[in-house]
């Protein structure tokens, strides 16, 4: 594979991001790859799946969704069968824990990607940001609901509102990480927590994950209408001048200058 790194050992499977130019972002290629190894991992019946990425010298453990693939306006590019979303869907659904290690800044769908892992290991030097107000985009109802379920609706929305990133001390607090360890134990003791799970059944373990997933998805019923609602504003933002905008001052290395429209 040319963007992750996998390997097996025993029940235990690790699969390294490795697009340091690009600071890990998840461009179609890297998710396309990652979609694979998960697969990989079902047929050799691993258990647990610990998630990484190769460290670059900006300190970034992924920089979310490749920018420059995004559609210049006109097309929401986090639907259902977006390689992105296709992704988080895997997670969800692999039979084991799938967790993430991290090292460094997580920005945008990369954050969300996290916020899908079953749980999530750090050193001090992570942070977490949901950047799509930064530049124009309205995300997606199962986005924010992972955030809502892992944080609470407050901290999601000063997350979603600010786009500042989550420090790790406060990652820690808030819940989007279970356990912050010194940068150099980090490895060993998600290796220790992982074996520990290993020795557990793991057909238990992969249906108490599926009861957590239906469960963590449940929310109050939103009557049709209001669903089709917010498909339409999303389409309206996927068509305004400040979609665009948010993607080309990004290109451009400026500040986006936003209209309201
Ligand atoms: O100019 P060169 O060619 O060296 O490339 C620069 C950046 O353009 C590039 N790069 C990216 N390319 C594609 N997609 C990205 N997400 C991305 N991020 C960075 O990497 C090269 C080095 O970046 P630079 O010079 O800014 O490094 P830095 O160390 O000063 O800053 C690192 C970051 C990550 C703080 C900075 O690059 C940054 O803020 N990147 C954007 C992070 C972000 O907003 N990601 C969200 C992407 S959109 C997304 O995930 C969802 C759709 S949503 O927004 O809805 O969550």
């Amino acid at each position: 594979m040319d963007f992750v790194n996998i390997q097996l050992n025993d029940k235990i499977a690790t699969l390294t991001l490795s697009n340091p130019s690009k600071l890990n972002a998840l461009s179609k290629g890297l998710v396309d790859e990652l979609i694979q190894a998960l697969q990989i991992c079902s047929e050799n019946k691993i258990i647990v799946v610990l998630l990484k990425a190769k460290e670059n010298k900006n300190n970034v453990w992924s920089a979310g969704h490749d920018i420059h693939e995004l559609p210049e306006g006109r097309r929401d590019p986090l639907s259902f069968f977006d390689a992105i979303e296709v992704l988080l869907h895997e997670v969800q659904g692999f039979s084991g824990p799938v967790i993430a290690v991290v090292r460094g800044s997580v920005w945008g769908a990369a954050c969300d990607l996290i916020m899908t892992c079953d749980m999530v290991f750090a050193d001090n030097t992570s942070s977490f940001a949901i950047t799509p107000a930064k530049i124009g985009i309205p995300y997606n109802v199962t986005g924010i609901m992972h955030f809502i379920n892992r944080v609470g609706l407050n901290r999601a929305k000063e997350m979603f509102f600010t786009a500042n990133p989550v420090d790790a001390e406060t990652a820690e607090d808030w819940g989007i990480i279970n356990h912050l360890f010194p940068k150099d134990e980090l490895d060993d003791k998600v290796f220790e927590i992982a074996k520990q799970i290993c020795q557990n059944s793991p057909l238990a373990v992969g249906v108490i994950k599926e009861q957590f997933h239906y469960l963590s998805e449940t929310c109050v019923s939103m009557p049709p209408v209001l669903f089709e609602r917010i498909s339409g504003l999303r389409r309206k933002v996927y068509d305004s001048h400040d979609y665009l905008e948010g993607i080309r001052a990004f290109k451009e290395k400026r500040k986006p200058t936003y209209l309201g429209e």
